[in-house]
């Protein structure tokens, strides 16, 4: 009998889903895509993680009994049982933990800043509505839409602070620019890590990256640019570009 494939929830176009994914893919990890699907399947992860109240959150890999809820944790559980190089060499886990908590904070951040500014386009209401919504009732449907946009704002405080979000997308951006001088490829220095993918995708909310890699979410490509940022750290747009093209293996 086939064992049977880990089981990855998450969200094709979230940059936290993304990080767990490209773990799991650079250690050939066969495992099983479930879609959630933001608002509409949070009843599914309460019930998937006995948390009936507080936040609750993708990527979640369950692995045959054992549930791993945070990006981070997966890609730490990907580096133990998977066949690729590792991720997280001896002796710098604290640095990597480290990155990957500036990736959390300048991706909050931008998140943030991306859907404050969308929270009233009326084509950002309409993505928050099944794919399957009959055309015709999807003006009727529309301020359900912004509604799930606004549960989505509340459930993740993006407007305590909303006048330092810039403040703390740019450390997190300026963090990296210093930490890549010209010419150097990997945030440790020879080798390929965590960290890296930690903050290539801290870099989804400035400029997405290629489609082929994953899908730009609702808004587009212009609700998910920040072309301010975008041309100022143009530099790290196109290294985290290159680090893709050379290590981004799917399966
Ligand atoms: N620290 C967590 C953060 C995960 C997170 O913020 N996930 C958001 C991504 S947009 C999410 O689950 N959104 C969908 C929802 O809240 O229903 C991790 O790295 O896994």
């Amino acid at each position: 009998m086939q064992a049977q494939k880990p089981r990855l929830y998450g969200i094709p176009f979230s940059p936290w889903s993304e990080k767990a994914r490209w773990a799991l893919d650079h250690h050939r990890i066969a495992y099983e895509e479930v879609e959630h699907y933001p608002i509409a399947g949070e009843l599914r992860l309460r019930i998937l993680l006995r948390k009936p109240t507080g936040r609750v959150t993708v990527p979640i890999l369950a692995d045959h009994g054992v549930l791993f809820t945070d990006s981070f944790d997966i890609a730490r559980h990907a580096d133990d049982v998977g066949a690729g190089p590792k991720l997280f060499p001896a002796g710098r886990e604290a640095e990597i933990e480290a990155w990957n908590r500036r990736s959390e904070a300048t991706l909050a951040a931008l998140r943030a800043m991306l859907m404050l500014r969308l929270v009233d386009d009326p084509t950002f209401a309409k993505a928050a509505l099944p794919r399957t919504t009959p055309k015709a009732i999807v003006p009727l449907l529309l301020p359900i839409g912004r509604r799930a946009i606004q549960f989505f704002v509340t459930k993740y405080r993006m407007r305590e602070g909303a006048e330092t979000h810039r403040a703390v997308a740019e450390e997190g951006l300026e963090a990296l620019d210093k930490a890549l001088p010209e010419g150097q490829k990997y945030l440790l220095g020879a080798a390929f890590s965590y960290a890296d993918i930690a903050m290539a995708l801290a870099l989804q909310g400035v400029s997405p990256v290629d489609k082929r890699f994953m899908p730009t979410g609702p808004g587009g490509r212009a609700g998910w640019t920040n072309p301010e940022l975008a041309a100022r750290y143009a530099r790290l747009v196109a290294w985290r570009d290159e680090l893709y093209e050379k290590h981004r293996r799917w399966v």
